[in-house]
C-alpha cells in the first residue's frame, strides 16, 4: 500500500486537459542564417546589423545565426527528442518573394520551408507558421514599410503565395508576431529596426495598416482555403501583466493594457472592429492641443471596421513578465511633441525582488500571467487562447534552474486559470534553442538546447530544462 506522503504527491499531480498541445517556438531571422543563399535578397534586419552593426549589442548579427537553413533536421530531431506536438516557426519574405511581390518565387526558399514542414510531418510534428515576424524586405521599407498603407495588399498578396504553397500540410496560421513592439519599436523608436523614430505618429500608422493587413490575410484564407483544407488562422499579440502600484493606479493599469495590448486585441476580439476608446478618446484630445489638425491615431474606415472585427480563430500570446504601474506625474499635462508614454500617461516599473534572468525587463512573477488569461477571458468573452511564446533568459550554461522553476511557475498558472474557466488549449516555450535575441545578440540564451556559436554545425546540446519540459510533455501533467 502506499504511504501517506507518496500518495498526496500522486494525487496533488496537475493534469494538463485532453488535447492539450506542447510546443517550441523559432522566427526566421533569429535562426535560419543564409541571409543571402539562394537568391533571398534583404531584409531590414541585414540591413540594420549590416549598416549600423553595434546597434547590437555584441555588434553581431543573424547572417550564420544557428545555421537552421542548412541544420533543419537537427532542428527537427530535437522536437522528436523533446517529444513535441508542434513547432512554431516563421516564413521569410524575402526569401519566398525575393522582389517582395509575387512574381518571383524563390523556389530554393521553398524548399527549405518544404523540407522543414516534411521532416517535421514525418514524426507527425505539426508545424505552425508565423507568416511575419519582423523581417520586412528592405525594399518594402524603401518605399515606407508598415506606415504605406499599399502595404496592405502586399502582405495579403504574399499571405496568399504562402497558403498557396504550404496550406495543404499547415493548418495553424498566425499572421503577425507582437505587433506593437516592431510598430512601437520600430517605427515610434530607434530600438529595433527599421529605427524610424517618429514617436506618437508612426507607431500609430504601422498599428492600423497590420491590423487591416492581417484582417485581409484572415478572410482570403477564410474563403479562399479553409473550405477546402480546413485549418485556424489566428495573430499573436505580446501582452505583460499590468499591475496598479496603489488603489488610486487601478484604472490607470487598465488603460495601459488597452493601450499596450488592446490596441491590437480590442479590434479584432472585442467585435468593435475599432481601437480601445481610452486610445482614441486621449489621443484626439493630445493631438488637438498639441495643434495636429486631426487626431494622430488614424481612423478605420466602416469597410475596414468590418473586416477587422472578428478576424481570428484564436488569440495568440506571447507573455514574459508583469510592470507595475502609476501615474506620469512629471509630464503635468500634455507634452508639446507627441510621445507615445504621455498618450499612456503612465510610468511602469518592476521592483528590484522580483527574481530576474539575464534580460533586464523579463522578471519572474507566475502570478501576472494567471491575471492576464483571466482578463483575456472575460474582456473577450472567452476565446481560445494559444501561448505562443513564454520563456526565460540566462547567460548560457546547461544548469538552467531558473528556466525551469520559471517555466514551472508559468504553467502552473496557467493550469490555474484554466481550471478558473479559460480556453487554452496551446502552450508554447521561446525557445527550442538559443540564438539571435533582438538588440541583444547571441548575449542572451532563451534555449531548452545550448547552441555552441564557435563550432561551425552550431552544435546544440539540451540544457537540463530540456529534460524537464520532455518529461512534462510526455507526462502531460505536473508536480507542484
Ligand atoms: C519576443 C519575440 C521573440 C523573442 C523574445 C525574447 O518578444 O517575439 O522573437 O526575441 O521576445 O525577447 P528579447 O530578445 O527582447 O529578450
Amino acid at each position: 500500500c502506499e504511504s501517506k506522503t507518496v500518495k498526496e504527491a500522486r494525487q496533488s499531480v496537475r493534469k494538463f486537459p485532453d488535447r492539450f498541445q506542447f510546443g517550441t517556438a523559432t522566427a526566421s531571422y533569429q535562426v535560419e542564417g543564409a541571409w543571402d543563399a539562394d537568391g533571398k535578397s534583404p531584409n531590414i534586419w541585414d540591413h540594420m546589423t549590416h549598416t549600423d552593426p553595434c546597434s547590437i549589442d555584441d555588434c553581431r548579427n543573424g547572417d550564420i545565426a544557428n545555421d537552421s537553413y542548412n541544420q533543419y533536421k537537427r532542428d527537427v530531431e530535437m522536437m522528436r527528442e523533446l517529444g513535441l506536438d508542434f513547432y512554431r516557426f516563421s516564413l521569410s519574405w524575402s526569401r519566398i518573394l525575393p522582389t517582395s511581390f509575387p512574381d518571383k518565387i524563390n523556389e530554393a526558399g521553398v524548399q527549405y520551408y518544404n523540407n522543414l514542414i516534411n521532416e517535421m510531418l514525418k514524426y507527425n510534428i505539426q508545424p505552425m507558421v508565423t507568416l511575419y515576424h519582423w523581417d520586412l524586405p528592405q525594399k518594402l521599407q524603401e518605399m515606407g514599410g508598415w506606415t504605406n498603407p499599399h502595404i496592405v495588399d502586399w502582405f495579403s498578396d504574399y499571405a496568399r503565395v504562402a497558403f498557396e504553397l504550404f496550406g495543404d500540410r499547415v493548418k495553424n496560421w498566425i499572421t503577425f508576431n507582437e505587433p506593437r513592439e516592431f510598430c512601437y519599436q520600430g517605427y515610434g523608436t530607434v530600438t529595433k529596426a527599421p529605427k524610424l523614430n517618429i514617436q506618437g505618429v508612426a507607431e500609430y500608422m504601422c498599428a492600423k495598416n497590420v491590423l487591416v493587413a492581417h484582417a485581409k490575410a484572415y478572410h482570403i484564407y477564410d474563403k479562399e482555403f479553409r473550405p477546402n483544407i480546413g485549418g485556424t488562422i489566428g495573430i499573436t499579440i505580446g501582452a505583460l501583466w499590468y499591475e496598479p502600484e496603489t488603489e488610486n493606479d487601478v484604472q490607470l493599469a487598465e488603460e495601459v493594457g488597452q493601450f499596450e495590448w488592446g490596441q491590437y486585441a480590442h479590434p479584432i476580439f472585442s467585435k468593435t472592429g475599432d481601437f480601445p476608446p481610452v486610445m482614441k478618446e486621449r489621443i484626439a484630445a493630445k493631438s488637438a492641443a498639441q495643434g495636429f489638425k486631426r487626431s494622430r491615431l488614424p481612423e478605420f474606415t466602416p469597410e475596414e471596421v468590418e473586416i477587422v472585427r472578428g478576424s481570428a480563430d484564436f488569440f495568440g500570446l506571447n507573455h514574459y513578465t508583469t510592470n507595475m504601474v502609476y501615474k506620469n506625474e512629471s509630464l503635468n499635462g500634455y507634452y508639446d511633441v507627441p510621445s507615445y508614454y504621455d498618450d499612456m500617461e503612465a510610468k511602469l516599473y518592476q521592483p528590484n525582488h522580483w527574481s530576474a534572468g539575464a534580460s533586464f525587463w523579463l522578471k519572474d512573477v507566475p502570478w501576472g500571467f494567471y491575471n492576464l488569461l483571466t482578463k483575456i477571458t472575460e474582456e473577450y468573452d472567452n476565446p481560445p487562447v494559444f501561448i505562443t511564446e513564454n520563456g526565460f533568459a540566462t547567460r548560457g550554461g546547461l544548469d538552467d534552474d531558473d528556466r525551469i522553476t520559471y517555466v514551472r511557475g508559468y504553467l502552473n498558472a496557467l493550469l490555474d486559470a484554466i481550471e478558473e474557466g479559460s480556453n487554452i488549449p496551446v502552450y508554447t516555450v521561446w525557445s527550442l534553442m538559443d540564438n539571435f535575441e533582438w538588440m541583444r545578440g547571441y548575449t542572451e540564451c532563451y534555449g531548452l538546447y545550448e547552441v555552441d556559436y564557435e563550432s561551425p554545425q552550431r552544435t546544440r546540446t539540451p540544457r537540463k530544462s530540456a529534460f524537464v519540459y520532455k518529461e512534462i510533455v510526455r507526462s502531460r501533467a505536473l508536480d507542484p
